[in-house]
C-alpha cells in the first residue's frame, strides 16, 4: 500500500512526512496527480471536491490531500481560504500594512486534511493552532515558509520560522491534522 499527497507545496509536504514517520508511515508526493482548487469560503469543500478528481482509479493506493488558511480575526477571518493567492499578490509585508496599528493581532492556520483510497471513501481531519500575527516579519531566512515569518504561535515569542520545523511539527495545525489521521487511517 502506497499514500501519495497530492501537493505543489513541497514544504507541506516535508512537514506532513516527518509527521507520518513517527507513525512509520512513508508518504510520496503526487504520483501525477494535480490537486484542482475550487474557489470556496470553505476548506473541507476544497478538500472535499480535489479529491473527486483523484480517487476511484482502481488503484490500490491512498491520496492525501491538504487546504490550509491563516485566520486574522480582526479581518474577518481574512484571508482565510484565500491564503495562497494572498500569500503570492500583497504577501507578509501586505498582511503586516493591514494590520498596521491594529491591537488585536489574534489569528489561527486551520488545516484540513482529507484521504481516500480503496474502501475507505473520503475521510476528513483537521488541526488548528492559535497564534498572533508578529510585528515584523522575522526568521524567514532560517526556517518555515509562507506566513511562517509572521505567526507567533500561542505560548511562545517566537514566530514559526524562527522556532524551526522540530517545534513547529510539534504544535503546527498540519501536525494537529496529520496525527490522527495517521492514527485513524
Ligand atoms: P497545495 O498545492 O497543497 O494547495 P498551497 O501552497 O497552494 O499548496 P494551501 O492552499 O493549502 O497550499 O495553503 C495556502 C497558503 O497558506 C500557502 O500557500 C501558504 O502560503 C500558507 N500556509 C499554509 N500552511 C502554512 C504553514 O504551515 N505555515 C505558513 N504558511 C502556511
Amino acid at each position: 500500500m502506497r499514500i501519495f499527497f497530492v501537493t505543489s507545496n513541497e514544504a507541506k509536504f516535508r512537514e506532513a512526512s516527518l509527521v507520518l514517520k513517527e507513525f512509520g508511515i512513508d508518504l510520496m508526493i503526487n504520483r501525477g496527480y494535480r490537486k484542482v482548487e475550487i474557489q470556496s469560503d470553505n476548506l473541507e469543500d476544497i478538500v472535499n471536491n480535489a479529491l473527486q478528481f483523484i480517487c476511484g482509479d482502481n488503484s490500490s493506493d491512498y491520496f492525501v490531500v491538504e487546504d490550509d488558511g491563516l485566520f486574522i480575526n480582526r479581518l474577518n477571518g481574512f484571508p482565510g481560504p484565500y491564503s495562497s493567492y494572498v500569500y503570492k499578490t500583497i504577501g507578509l509585508i501586505g498582511i503586516l500594512k493591514l494590520m498596521s496599528g491594529v491591537d488585536d493581532r489574534t489569528a489561527y492556520f486551520k488545516s484540513v486534511v482529507g484521504l481516500c483510497g480503496p474502501k475507505v471513501g473520503i475521510k476528513l481531519f483537521s488541526g488548528v493552532v492559535y497564534g498572533r500575527i508578529a510585528m515584523e516579519p522575522r526568521g524567514g531566512t532560517e526556517g518555515g515558509f509562507g506566513f511562517d515569518p509572521i505567526f507567533i504561535p500561542e505560548g511562545y515569542d517566537k514566530t514559526f520560522a524562527e522556532l524551526g520545523i522540530d517545534i513547529k511539527n510539534k504544535l503546527s495545525h498540519r501536525a494537529r491534522a496529520f496525527r490522527p489521521w495517521a492514527i485513524g487511517y
